[in-house]
């Protein structure tokens, strides 16, 4: 299978970390999203929405979004229970790392990486509002068990876990939420785990717009 990947992509990174504890071996197709590459005719076939992650089976079927592609990869394994509360609880999770983590810290993180904060001046304050809430939640949370979604690792941390450990880019306070970082260090701790950060600087390009312009 083929992962179309951006290095410095958190989003990617979740499926890279799946892929690292399954031992499954992804061929990585770089993306160059600031230099357009994923809005391009033939990667738009790929995924319409026009970004990374993309993974392409070997029957060439894409699949976009980082948390359909860790569940479709997951399934079977330890790594997202079979079925019943426990499977929804973890879908639970992925949809609040969509709709509370990306639209904040995610957002917030890629600003300030990228010298983009007074373009988005307007936007700022709601953003850093949220990722303050969602960290408090996870921290209320995490103090109630082991793992997000329950006493077993599941694909619930793998997503969650690549913005929140890396929230301190974007100046949220993660010192202050006391169970976060025994959390980070659980995870770090499990099988196979590889947790490679590759800076946005690393990209020459990033300091430009996206298509987009989100
Ligand atoms: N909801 C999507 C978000 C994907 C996303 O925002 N990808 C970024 C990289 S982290 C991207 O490719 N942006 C390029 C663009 O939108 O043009 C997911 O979880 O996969």
């Amino acid at each position: 299978m083929r992962l179309y990947d951006y290095g410095p992509s958190q989003n990617c990174f979740k499926v890279r970390l799946l892929a690292a504890h399954l031992g499954l071996k992804l061929d990585i197709v770089p993306v160059s999203i600031f230099k357009g590459e994923a809005v391009s005719p033939a990667f738009l076939a790929k995924n319409p929405m026009g970004g990374v992650p993309v993974l392409e089976t070997d029957s060439g079927e894409c699949l976009a979004e980082s948390n359909a592609i860790l569940t479709f990869l997951a399934e079977g394994t330890r790594y997202l229970p079979p079925g019943g509360i426990e499977r929804a609880q973890v879908l639970r999770w992925l949809m609040f790392e969509q709709r509370y983590m990306q639209t904040s810290i995610s957002r917030l993180r890629y600003w300030t990486m990228t010298i983009k904060l007074d373009h988005f001046a307007r936007d700022v304050p709601t953003a850093r509002a949220l990722g303050n809430r969602a960290l408090d939640v996870l921290d209320g949370e995490l103090g109630k068990r082991p793992f997000i979604a329950g006493d077993r690792y599941t694909i619930a941390d793998i997503s969650i876990f690549p913005y929140a450990h890396v929230a301190g880019d974007a100046d949220f306070d993660l010192a202050a939420r006391k169970q976060l970082g025994p959390w980070f260090d659980r995870v770090r701790r499990q099988p196979g785990f590889a947790g490679e950060v590759i800076p946005y600087s690393a990209d020459p390009y990033s300091a430009q717009a996206l298509p987009f312009a989100v």
